[in-house]
Parts: structure tokens; sequence; C-alpha cells
């Protein structure tokens, strides 16, 4: 009933991303939403708003002038948390060095490793500030981050404390990734093994004892963890009632997506070198296929996810940026969507579904965000344009109207 409600928002294009409505984008056209604390309690065609009319003088009603209402944007895959940067790593990569090469020698992670190990909390949470502030402003009000910058106990916490503070301070959901098993640190030089053990016995542990970590990932690749030592690492997520990502099939094939479906994985991530056999695990398992089209531009590479195989088998495709001081120095979703159809031929719906739906799966959170539907969160944006292939198509231009957070307008 629109009367229970806290406050309408009328006259508007709902691209409600919900599967049950089979038009493109879910769009329904000429709707009212209402909100009731934190949820959405109501859609229904604008006739039953003037039918209503009477009765809801009380009401706030906020008049969309046949403006675009879609979910608000999940970035479901950042390294948000970090100190130092790394613009003479690009420098060296433009010069011929390869991302490869850069980490053999002690470059790459382990040198936002150092930077990081010497930040305090505070001084992390600093830092994220303007890039979380940036993600915001394009309509982000849920936002993943990981640890992995860290590879000490008091570090790893540290980042994922820093995570956590930033809902305190900000309008944003946050889902937070204990990504240990990131790079190997210098003091386990040639102890691989025995470094996994730490990051289950000691790691994964404390980060659950404090409630820091809603999901572990593990970068599965010959540069850093072998499918063994990754699958230590996800039994001990599993154990632990844990998420589980996977940055997976990114420089070469190690199988790794089809390993973490055998976990349940919420999402393997990156997915340049994946085959037919991990397409069809992920289809079994649900696991999100998470593309990260920024490290691939960044990156300078060739090699494309499967995409046409991934719709094939009707895999979920998420769409995040990855942001980071390595491969993907880029605070704009909007962009990585646009990637994603310029580099990877998504489609803008697609693209659209991959900051939305599919990315709320990505977390675990499809119950909860990423559709606009009765009952779940009131996260979400109204745009000033005519139809949502825009958000994927215009780069530059932020066409947001407002910005709506837990039923709240929120000002970025
Ligand atoms: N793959 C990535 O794209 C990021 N981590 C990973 O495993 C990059 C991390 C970095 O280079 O700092
Ligand atoms: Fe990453």
């Amino acid at each position: 009933m629109l009367k229970d409600c806290d406050a309408l928002w009328i006259n508007a294009n709902l691209a409600t991303c919900d599967l049950n409505h089979t038009q493109a984008y879910g769009l329904l056209p000429h709707q009212v939403l209402g909100v009731k604390q934190d949820k959405i309690a109501c859609i229904a065609p604008m006739p039953v708003f003037e039918q209503q009319h009477s009765e809801l003088t009380n009401l706030p009603i906020h008049d969309a002038q046949n403006a675009l209402i879609t979910p608000s944007f999940i970035d479901s895959h950042t390294h948000l948390i970090h100190a130092g940067n790394r613009a003479q790593e690009f420098e060296q990569r433009l010069l011929g060095a390869s991302y490869e090469q850069i980490a053999q020698q002690g470059g790459g992670i382990l040198s936002t490793v150092y930077a990081t190990r010497q930040a305090s909390v505070e001084q992390l949470v600093e830092l994220a500030i303007p890039r979380l502030k940036a993600l915001m402003a394009e309509g982000v009000t849920t936002i993943e981050i990981k640890s992995g910058y860290g590879l000490d106990l008091h570090s790893e916490l540290n980042m994922l404390r820093a995570a956590r503070e930033l809902t305190k301070r900000f309008p944003v959901r946050v889902s937070t990734t204990l990504l240990g098993a990131h790079a190997l640190p210098p003091e386990y030089k040639n102890r691989a093994d025995a470094y996994i053990d730490w990051v289950c016995q000691e790691l994964i542990p404390a980060a659950v004892a404090e409630n820091l970590a809603d999901a572990v990932d593990v970068f599965c690749e010959h540069i850093a963890f072998n499918p063994a030592q990754t699958e230590k690492v996800l039994q001990t997520a599993q154990t632990h009632g844990l998420g589980i990502h996977i940055h997976a099939e990114q420089l070469s094939n190690q199988h790794a997506s089809a390993l973490a479906a055998r976990y349940q994985a919420w999402s393997a991530d990156h997915l340049e070198w994946l085959d037919e056999e991990g397409v069809q695990a992920m289809a079994e398992s649900g696991t999100v296929a998470t593309l990260l089209p920024a490290a691939f531009y960044f990156l300078r590479e060739t090699q494309v996810p499967p995409i046409e195989l991934l719709r094939r088998y009707h895999v979920p495709m998420a769409v995040a940026t990855d942001f980071n001081p390595g491969t993907a120095p880029l605070a704009s979703l909007r962009l990585a969507m646009n990637m994603a159809c310029t580099l990877f031929r998504l489609t803008p719906e697609e693209a659209l579904l991959g900051v939305t739906r599919h990315a709320a799966k990505a977390l675990g959170l499809q119950d909860q965000i990423g559709q606009l539907r009765e009952g779940f969160a009131a996260d979400f944006i109204v745009w000033n344009i005519q139809h949502p292939a825009e958000l994927a198509y215009q780069v530059g231009i932020n066409p947001i109207k407002q910005r709506v957070f837990a039923g709240k307008l929120s000002h970025v």
C-alpha cells in the first residue's frame, strides 16, 4: 500500500534488472516506487498512485519527471585500500617490461605491500576516501574491498579494519574479502607452502574472530599460488563459512575457476584464459564470472574472456573496476562498463546487469540488493537519461539526479 510508505518517487521509468519482468533491462515505464525505512516497499503503475492520491497528502513525494531509475551500482571487485602508487611501474611496462617480469623482480604487488605496511588504519582510510568518493559519485552504493597488500597479520587485519571503517563514515555498504594469498611476502621467500599454512591456520581464523572478512580470495597464477595451495585456502574458507572469490585465469589457464566452482565460489574473476570446462563448472555451481576489463586494458592484454561461452552456459557476468595501483588504477565503474562493451563486446544491458543483479550475486547478496524489487534494499539512482543503454555508452558525463542509499537521499 502506497500510504504505508515513508516516501514515494513518482513518474519514474524503472530499469528494475528483475528477471520477472521480461522486457530488456526489466523496464517498467511510468511507475511509482515507494520506500519504507531502508527497503523498497511498493512498485506500481502511476494510475495506482493517481487513484490513491487523496490519501497520500502527508508523504514526501519526489517527482522523477520521467527520469530513469536503476538499482544503484555494486563494484564487486576492488583493492581500494592501499598506500603508495605504481606510476613508475606503468612507465616500465610501456618501455617493454611485462607485469610478470616486474613481479618476479620483487616489484609489482610487493612494492604496494611495502608502502601499505607503513600506513596506519587512519592513513589507509584517508587514502581510500577520494577513491571511494569517485565511485560513489557515479552511483555506487556497495563496494567489495580486498586485503592483500599487508601479507602479515597486523597489516592484513588493518586493511580490513580500514574497509569496515568506511561504512561508518559514508552512506555505503562494504563487503570485505581477505586476500592473504595474493603474493608471497619476502619473509616467506621460497616457502610458499609454509605461507599458505600460516594463512589457513593463523590469518583466516584471526580475521574471523574479529568478524573482519565476509569472504576469502586467492590469486591462483604461475606468479602467485598454485592450485594445490589455492585449494587449501578454499577449504579453510569453507570451514569458516566464508564466501569465496578467486583471481583466476588472468594470465594463464590454471583451471582455478573449476576448482573454485567445486567450493561453490561466489565469483571467479578476470577469466581471460578460461576454457569450456571451467565455464561448465561455473554454470553448475552458480559461480558468477566477474569481468575486469580495466586490468585487461592497462596490461594491454589481447586474450579476451570467452564471453560467447559464458552466455551459452548462462553464467551470470559481473563487471567491476578491480581498482588497484598496479593493473587497474581506475576509479570509474561507468568506464569499466563501457570497456566491457567496447573491449569484451558485452551489450549495454549485460553491462548494467553486471553492476547490479549479477554483481549482487557475486557478493552473495542477491536476495537483498541489485534489483528494484519489493523487499529489496532501497538503494537506487535517479538518472537524467532516457534509456539505460546510455549508462554504458557515454563516458565523462555524470547524469546522476539523485542517489538513494537505504531509503535516504545521499549527496556525495
Ligand atoms: N590481479 C590483479 O589484477 C590485481 N591482483 C591480482 O591478483 C593486481 C594487483 C597489483 O598488481 O597490485
Ligand atoms: Fe583484483
